[in-house]
């Protein structure tokens, strides 16, 4: 994978205005990953996890490379992925700009699991037509599946016309491919902004 978060500078603090940045959910089943993924971007470094009975919520600056001039602001929301938690989900993606839906590439078993989560939230009426990060995390692991299993077993392409995706393999704990699938999901939210604009100004 390569051009991991690990070998890139600590990003800049949070302590800088964040005014229009992009609402980010993190979701996914428990143990998939999606707090180790939060603090990644955040500190650019391992941060050991607890299981999420909330959420947690931190405003990162995003590189979107070209030499670091240019950045996103980024306000992720990481939610608790256990399932009595699961129907919170829907109050924190209602102004998504993003989702970004993690999966432990590992657990084989629970990819049913993980397509019907994915699927019922990406169909809910709020979130037509926003742009889903699906992270293949720990393929660190010699156990990962490869990348067009968990594609097909997660039915990405079932999403929907409307919704635009991107499966991206990476590995949290170092933070390989998460850079690479943030500037992506970004690239897809300015795409459907650009497209929601044009659509404005037809209908004038
Ligand atoms: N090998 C490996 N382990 C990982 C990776 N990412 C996360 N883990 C481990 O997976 C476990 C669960 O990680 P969390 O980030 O807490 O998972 P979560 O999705 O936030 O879980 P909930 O908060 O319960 O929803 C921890 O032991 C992490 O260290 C990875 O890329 N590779
Ligand atoms: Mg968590």
């Amino acid at each position: 994978m390569g051009n991991g978060l690990s070998e890139r500078p600590a990003l800049l603090p949070s302590c800088l205005p964040s005014f229009q940045a992009l609402h980010i959910v993190i979701l996914g089943l428990d143990c998939a990953g999606k707090t180790t993924v939060l603090y990644r971007l955040r500190f650019n470094e391992f941060v050991n996890t607890v299981p999420t009975k909330g959420f947690n919520t931190e405003k990162v600056r995003v590189p979107l490379g070209g030499g670091g001039r240019s950045a996103a602001w980024c306000h992720f929301w990481d939610v608790g992925g256990q399932e009595k938690l699961r129907p919170l989900w829907r109050s924190y993606t209602r102004r998504a700009d993003g989702l970004v839906f993690v999966v432990d590439s590992v657990d084989a078993e629970r990819m049913e699991e993980a397509k019907t989560e994915l699927h019922k939230i990406t169909r809910l009426h709020d979130n037509l037509g926003v742009p889903v990060l699906v992270v293949a995390n720990k393929q660190d692991l010699r156990a990962a599946l490869p990348l067009h299993q968990v594609e097909r077993l997660l039915a990405l392409g079932e999403l929907g016309t409307h919704t635009p995706w991107h499966l991206q393999p990476a590995c949290a704990i170092i933070g390989d491919g998460l850079l690479e699938g943030m500037q992506r999901l970004h690239a897809m939210i300015m795409k459907r902004r650009k497209t929601r604009r044009q659509q404005k100004k037809r209908k004038r």
